[in-house]
This record gives structure tokens, C-alpha cells and sequence, in this order.
């Protein structure tokens, strides 16, 4: 039995909800198809920060209402570095843009509530998605659900189904080029409910990268820098707690509240890009097509662009028949994404401690950091990309 829509959406995190609410605001109809439950989905601790872009593009889709009301305007996050220097990576003062911090687990909450009030059909627990004719002019997607098989015939499909989803599979090896850089370590990150620091901080130490963010007034997230090969079980709360202030600048340390952890997780770190984002009539938004070391806090905000650039794109299509910024759509948002792949890299390696590093390392890093703030026009450069370029 086969139904159709106009554009499937494979992957129901924030890319795929994000781009079926901004597709149904603008009359185009789409079914959203995720493996896991909504729970499950709305389970997950992930991003926290969002570019001021992002912010605009959540306020037009009107899934902005709570954001507004709970999230963090701030100015920027701070470094600190040789348990004495601190920097404010101050984009309103130097790129004239804000950061909100709003946990992606509220705004992923937000964006199912918004899918319900306008009716958007999300399809949860499918197994086996399939893509088929995907450079033929109806494209389809089959599926199991409830060990039944059902088929959607589209126009277009969405791939938002992250980096272990299958829509990036689905474009022949020999079109897609992949460029990857994995890092020789992880962050081991906890939760608490604990009054967060007051600004977001990274702080470089001799004994590795360490951060300090919120979530909310009673929401506090850490993170520490931890060897490749590290067992999470090694790490009870006083361990973690007492490695976090080892690194933090002595007044940090003194002022952290600390408590029991509600959640403990290990993130490797890990540069990754896919080229083309599009084949045929399908296109890659999110982490399918790209993972950055969360260091740059990018991969939400890219994945928020990716789906301003490719609903664009579509609404281009349905409402003046005109497919340039269809046509377009992989160059378009692939500049945006290196742009933030450089970001990113370049802040992980200024920040963390690297396993063959030597004392030289140590200072030099230090030295980018010092000069950093005494250069007015390196301060800019770092803010402009900190908070995001704006959006095409
Ligand atoms: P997602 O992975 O969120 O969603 C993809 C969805 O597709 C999932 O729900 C999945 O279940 C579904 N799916 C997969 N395969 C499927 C299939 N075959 N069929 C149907 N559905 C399928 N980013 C930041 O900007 N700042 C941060 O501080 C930050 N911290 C992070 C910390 C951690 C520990 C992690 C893991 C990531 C972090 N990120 C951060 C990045 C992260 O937030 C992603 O960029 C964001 O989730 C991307 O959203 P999506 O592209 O929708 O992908």
C-alpha cells in the first residue's frame, strides 16, 4: 500500500522536525520517519548553545515561544588558561551578535509540541528505511513498521537521520567524498543539579581541556578532557569532581557547587564532512552530513542552517517553480559547514592537550591565547566565528 507526500523526511531529531515545521508553515507537506521512540529521542543531553542565527531562524518556524521565555541571552563564553588569564569571546561586543543558551532536549521538547499543534505527521519506531530512485523525477522511501512493509512515493527526501542514519549511504561511493580527522581523545560529560558558573567557560590546563556550561539556573554540564581509551565505570562523581577543579582557575574552583550527577556520558571527538549534500532528489541536512568536535558548539547550529538553507530551497520550488536554490543547495550550505569545521578544529587544537604534546605545545598554546586578547583584530575573527556567520 503505497501513500505519497511531497517530501519524506528520514530522521525525526532537530533537523528533521526543525525542516517539517517550516515546510508545513509554508504549505508543503511532509512525513517525518523516526527509528526511535519519541522518548527516546527526547532522552538525549546533547548541544546548549545557539548562534544568534539559529535564534531567528527557531523565532520564524514559531517554535521560539519557551526559548525566549527560559533561554540564556549572553554575551559570549570565557577561557581561561594558566590558572590565571581569562577572556570573554565577547560576540555581541565584537561580531554584534548574542549567543542563547537553550539545551537542545528543550528545544527538541518545543519542536515536537509545535509538530502537534499543527498536526505534522511523525512516524515513530520505523525500521529498514530504504531510499529508491532517487535520480528519477518520484523518488520513494519504503519501510517496516509494526513488521509490515509501507512505501511513500515524494517528490524529494530529506535526509536528517544523523551520522549512523542511512540517508548518506544511500548516495554511490563514487560520488560522495568524505573528509574525516578523528582526535586521540573524548569528553567525559555529566549533569547536575547544581547552580551552573555564571559564564560558560573552556579552560586550558597542563593536565587537559575542562569546561563549565548550563543548561538552565539549576541545570549545571561539565565536561573534561579524557584519554581515547577511557572506561566511564573509572569514573565515579568525587573523581570527576575533584579532576573538574584541578582544572578550573582557583576562584572557579572555590565557587563550583558540586552534587551527584544525574547523567554521565563519553563523547569521542571527531572532525567529519560529506560532499555533495545532495544526489538526485535527496538532501543532506545535519549531522548526516557532518559531525564537528562539540568544542565550536556548531553542530546543532549547522544543522539549524542546513535546514534554513534546503526549506528554502524547496519553498523556492513549490511556490515560483524555480530550483536554483535547489540546485545549489550542497555548495550553499557546505561553505557554512567548513567554515565551522575550521572553527572547530582550530579551537580544539588551541584548547586541548594533545597525548604527544610537549612543553613547547603547552606554551605556545598559551601564547595564541595571550594574544589573542591583546589583538583587537584577532579577538574579532575569534568572536565572528564563535558566534556564528550570519546567514546567507
Ligand atoms: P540527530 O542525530 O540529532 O538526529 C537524527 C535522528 O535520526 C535521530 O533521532 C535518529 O534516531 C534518527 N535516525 C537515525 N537513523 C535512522 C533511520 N535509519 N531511520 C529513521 N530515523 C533514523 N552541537 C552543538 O552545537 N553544541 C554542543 O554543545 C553539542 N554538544 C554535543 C554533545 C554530544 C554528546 C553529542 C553527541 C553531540 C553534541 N552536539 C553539539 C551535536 C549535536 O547536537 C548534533 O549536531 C545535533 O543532534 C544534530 O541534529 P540532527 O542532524 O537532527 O541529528
Amino acid at each position: 500500500m503505497a501513500i505519497s507526500t511531497q517530501v519524506v523526511i528520514i530522521g525525526g531529531g532537530p533537523a528533521g522536525l526543525l525542516l517539517s515545521q517550516i515546510l508545513q508553515l509554508n504549505n508543503i507537506d511532509s512525513i517525518v520517519l523516526e527509528r526511535q521512540s519519541r522518548a527516546h529521542v527526547l532522552s538525549r543531553i546533547r548541544a546548549g548553545m545557539l548562534e544568534w542565527g539559529s535564534v531567528e531562524v527557531l523565532r520564524a518556524a514559531q517554535v521560539s515561544e519557551r526559548m525566549d521565555r527560559e533561554g540564556a541571552v549572553h554575551e559570549g563564553s570565557g577561557i581561561a588558561w594558566a590558572g590565571r588569564s581569562r577572556l570573554l569571546i565577547n560576540t555581541q561586543k565584537y561580531a554584534g551578535r548574542s549567543m542563547m543558551m537553550y539545551g537542545q532536549t528543550q528545544l527538541t521538547e518545543d519542536l515536537y509540541a509545535a509538530r502537534d499543534d499543527l498536526g505534522g505527521e511523525i512516524i515513530n519506531q520505523v525500521d529498514d528505511v530504504r531510499l529508491h530512485d532517487l535520480k528519477g523525477e518520484r523518488p520513494y522511501v519504503t519501510y517496516i513498521k509494526d513488521e509490515q512493509e509501507q512505501r511513500i512515493d515524494c517528490d524529494y527526501i530529506a535526509g536528517c537521520d544523523g551520522f549512523h542514519g542511512v540517508s548518506r549511504t544511500a548516495i554511490p561511493e563514487s560520488v560522495l567524498t568524505t573528509f574525516e580527522k578523528k582526535y586521540p581523545f573524548a569528553w567525559l560529560a555529566v549533569m547536575s543539579e547544581t547552580p551552573p558558573l555564571p559564564v560558560p567557560t573552556y579552560c586550558h590546563h597542563e593536565r587537559g581541556f575542562a569546561l563549565v556550561s548550563k543548561r538552565t539556573p539549576m541545570l549545571s554540564r561539565y565536561y573534561i578532557q579524557v584519554p581515547i581509551e577511557t572506561d566511564i565505570d573509572d569514573w565515579s562523581d568525587d573523581r570527576f569532581w575533584a579532576e573538574l577543579t584541578a582544572r578550573l582557575p582557583k576562584d572557579y574552583a572555590e565557587t563550583i557547587v558540586t552534587g551527584p550527577t544525574i547523567e554521565k556520558s563519553l563523547a569521542p571527538l571527531s572532525s567529519f564532512v560529506a560532499e555533495p549534500m545532495s544526489y538526485g532528489r535527496l538532501f543532506l541536512a545535519g549531522d548526516a552530513a557532518h559531525i564537528l568536535p562539540p568544542t565550536g558548539a556548531k553542530g546543532l547550529n549547522l544543522a539549524i542552517s542546513d535546514v534554513h538553507y534546503l526549506s528554502n530551497g524547496l519553498i523556492d520550488h513549490y511556490q515560483n517553480n524555480n530550483d536554483q536554490q535547489l540546485d545549489n543547495y550542497s555548495t550553499t550550505a557546505l561553505k557554512r559547514v567548513w567554515n565551522a569545521a575550521r572553527f572547530s578544529w582550530w579551537l580544539t587544537g588551541l584548547l586541548h592537550k594533545f597525548p604527544d604534546q610537549t612543553r613547547f605545545d603547552q606554551r605556545a598554546q598559551e601564547v595564541e591565547l595571550d594574544y589573542v586578547t591583546q589583538s583587537i583584530h584577532a579577538m574579532r575573527s575569534m568572536c565572528e566565528q564563535y558566534a556564528g556567520m550570519p546567514l546567507e
